[in-house]
């Protein structure tokens, strides 16, 4: 059975099985239970397309113990990955309604209905690296994006985790210089910014969802697709591509968000548990996702890819047309964001 055929099918058996909007307000069970008491029982299911080897699982591993320890075991956390639950737009909708309470994204600019300047996040080359774009998020810059791009949502930002520096791959040629993009048929998220930057460098784009990425590549729908080394690695896309150009041209954050009806239903004492187990899953990913850098270059080299490095410069240059299309859509608000983010 095809991969994607396989997700439908636990789709379905997911969504009949999951009717319950934040499932919480169950029996008092373990109420005689000391300090667990306060604590109805309840499950809190958390969504992320990644893999369970991507360091984000890990992460959120560690929130769920977090969770379940401090709750005496009361709430108990569900952790849904490799994108079962769906396309990240059909995340979004089950997180707008509550009938999902939580998940990492692969970025922000996936809401953009509200706030189309969040399209910010894919301007390329807007960080140099991963401490740059890191403070700005956890900055004045990520609560901005937050305010007006997921709360009109319904979406409420705990914390923001790193997906990461984004690098092409494909089957065609290394990409060295602009020109190589030429012709080339990529994949890419369904963002109108990262497709104008595919369309200004000249290679043609089409908008593919995460979870139907490696099949599209294996079948060869598309020759190339850009994703962070850590994704590249945990979904394999090493055994159906053979070039990875370390081009770095776009940064995602990965925002931890909850459905704000959720949100809104957790007792307070609940919501700071929730924090602090956030803080330190938060805390793992980033480092886990900066120091696995250094290794996962090899590691790709070692399952066969060709690894090579592109003229920064010259991309830069090339991608101008995509500044100047932000700078002249969003004016001066847009003029503010890019300054937060330097
Ligand atoms: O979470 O769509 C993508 O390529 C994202 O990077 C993916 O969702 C990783």
């Amino acid at each position: 059975m095809k991969r994607s055929k396989i997700l439908a099918l636990i789709i379905t058996v997911l969504m009949v099985l999951s009717l319950a909007a934040c499932s919480g307000g169950g029996s008092n069970e373990g109420s005689d239970e000391g300090s667990a008491a306060e604590f109805e029982a309840r499950t809190i299911r958390v969504s992320t397309s990644t893999a369970e080897t991507h360091p984000t699982y890990k992460a959120l591993e560690t929130f769920k113990s977090i969770v379940e320890e401090k709750t005496g075991g009361a709430v108990t956390v569900e952790i849904y990955a490799n994108s079962v639950l769906g396309s990240e737009d059909s995340v979004i909708t089950q997180i707008q309604s509550g009938a999902l309470d939580a998940a990492v994204m692969g970025g922000i600019s996936y809401f953009s209905e509200h706030a189309p300047i969040v399209a910010v996040e894919e301007v390329p080359f807007l960080f140099n690296d991963y401490e740059q774009a890191v403070a700005a998020y956890n900055g004045e810059f990520g609560s901005y994006l937050a305010e007006v791009a997921l709360e009109p949502y319904d979406v409420h930002l705990v914390n923001y985790w790193i997906n990461g520096f984004r690098h092409f791959t494909n089957n065609v040629r290394p990409i060295k210089e602009p020109a190589d993009m030429q012709g080339i048929k990529f994949r890419s998220a369904p963002v109108d910014m990262r497709l104008l930057t595919f369309d200004t460098l000249g290679a043609s784009a089409v908008s593919i969802n995460f979870n139907e990425l490696f099949t599209a590549l294996q079948q060869g729908t598309v020759d190339g697709q850009e994703n962070p080394l850590n994704v590249i690695y945990s979904q394999q896309f090493y055994e159906v591509q053979k070039y990875l150009s370390l081009s770095g041209h776009i940064y995602n954050p990965s925002p931890f968000i909850f459905s704000t009806k959720c949100w809104n239903d957790y007792p307070d004492e609940l919501k700071a548990i929730l924090e602090e187990a956030a803080a330190a899953a938060q805390e793992q990913q980033v480092n886990a996702i900066i120091s696995d850098e250094n290794t996962l270059v090899e590691q790709l080299q070692s399952e066969g890819m060709e690894v090579n490095e592109i003229d920064h410069e010259a991309f830069r240059a090339a991608v101008e047309p995509v500044w100047n299309n932000f700078k002249e859509t969003y004016g001066e608000e847009g003029a503010k964001l890019l300054d937060l983010a330097s």
